[in-house]
């Protein structure tokens, strides 16, 4: 039937922190015995470095995503071979290259994550377990300079998104889940948000393929000064071109009109640009130097998703007002952990349980309710349904576009 939860748990974390540990040291003391016999006693140094993945990349220049040439306009066509473009982009490497840090963690996190996730496994241990590795990878204690862009989304069937497990969560992961694995990476607030469906039956493959399709011709639209709503209406296409049979009936992929892609900036995983997969009629366009998560969903029900389920995403209100009051002690406290260990990126209640807050849900709504931080509740299509997502974080350089997130996965 299903394998032993907690050995394959344990198994990911292992390998993560196997891989990143610095091999032990061995120092040897020489000792004088009483004898006067020279004995050499062996002292294990069991501290673990933690180099993370710097350690494999002593230069610290981190691997290029896929390239792709800007198409459209004659001005676009030119921007490869543009000597002041090319300057331009020289000058951001730093941040290029802080993004293709946290895509390398992103892919290695998840190529073991789909050897080793099974069902049978509790939400809790998937989720944990790709959140420990990232933890490990990263490198640092310090939450804010590295580690997990926001919580491990680990979503099943008809939830699309936003939903991690809290505290006392028992789900458990079922052979014919359909579960969307969407965490984020960063390092100094330079986000890597991407997404993939995992699957144990391969009933859903048409499902998963029209969706991941559909994610790469979002890729493959996007461009400086593309409009947001071209972009979506080549989703929606190619989206709209797939059906799946399950249990003898046929039915239409649909896309889920009411999620989008997003524009990512320092520490914000959503910089105020949505990019929609149906046509919409939104004529923003795309711009040199941005950041994009290029996400698409697909469902077999009815491709629109309402709130359900308790919350377990939180984030801080950038558009909070200032000096919004704060009445009580506890509320207050609460607040000045969550600047201090997340900051403006989003976390979930098991991150508060970990950071050693106890008893903080009535703080955590008055903070919600003076509007100082923000739920995102689980987002779900209707009951039965099964819905799909693949995602990509694309860099728009000045002169070529990176899908910086790219692996050999998807
Ligand atoms: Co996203």
């Amino acid at each position: 039937m299903t394998t032993e939860p907690n050995t394959l748990a344990e198994q990911i974390e292992k390998v993560a922190l196997d891989e990143t540990a610095e091999e032990t040291h061995v120092n040897e003391a020489t000792v004088e015995g009483n004898s006067g016999e020279k004995k050499k006693k062996k002292k294990k140094n069991n501290k673990k470095k933690k180099g993370g993945i710097n350690q494999f990349f002593p230069d610290g220049v981190f691997p290029e995503g896929e390239w792709q040439e800007y198409t459209g306009s004659e001005e676009n066509l030119k921007r490869v071979t543009d000597e002041e473009k090319r300057y331009l982009d020289r000058q951001a490497n730093n941040k290029w290259n802080e993004f293709r840090k946290g895509a390398e963690i992103h892919r290695r996190v998840r190529q073991t994550a789909q050897k080793n996730i099974k069902p049978g496994m509790t939400m809790t241990e998937v989720a944990e377990s790709i959140e420990n590795s990232v933890r490990a990878y990263s490198g640092t204690d310090d939450s804010l300079k590295g580690g997990m862009g926001f919580p491990c989304g680990v979503s099943l069937n008809h939830c699309a998104a936003h939903y991690t497990p809290n505290a006392g969560d028992k789900v458990v992961l079922q052979y014919d889940d359909v579960m969307k694995v969407d965490f984020g990476v960063h390092v100094n607030g330079h986000i890597i948000d991407c997404a993939w469906t995992q699957t144990f039956n391969e009933r859903y493959d048409p499902l998963l393929n029209a969706v991941k399709e559909a994610t790469n011709t979002g890729i493959k639209t996007a461009g400086i000064d593309v409009r947001m709503t071209d972009v979506g209406e080549a989703v929606e296409e190619v989206m709209e071109s797939y059906e799946v049979e399950l249990d003898g009936k046929v039915y239409p992929v649909k896309c889920i009109r009411n999620l989008q892609g997003h524009n990512i900036k320092p520490y914000q995983i959503h910089g105020g640009k949505s990019v929609p997969i149906v046509k919409n009629g939104d004529t923003t366009k795309m711009e040199e130097g941005e950041t994009f998560a290029i996400e698409t969903f697909g469902s077999t029900g009815k491709g629109y998703v309402v709130h359900g389920g308790e919350c377990s995403h939180y984030m801080k209100n950038l558009d909070a007002p200032p000096n919004a009051p704060i009445r009580l002690d506890r509320a207050k406290k609460l607040m000045q952990a969550i600047d201090k260990n997340f900051g403006s990126l989003p976390f979930c209640r098991r991150y508060l349980d970990r950071i050693g807050e106890e008893k903080y849900l009535l703080a955590l709504n008055q903070l919600c309710r003076a509007g100082l931080i923000t739920e995102h509740p689980p987002l779900v299509d209707v009951k039965g349904c099964y819905t799909a997502q693949y995602e990509h974080t694309i860099l728009l350089h000045p002169t070529r576009k990176e899908v910086v997130s790219r692996g050999d996965d998807y």
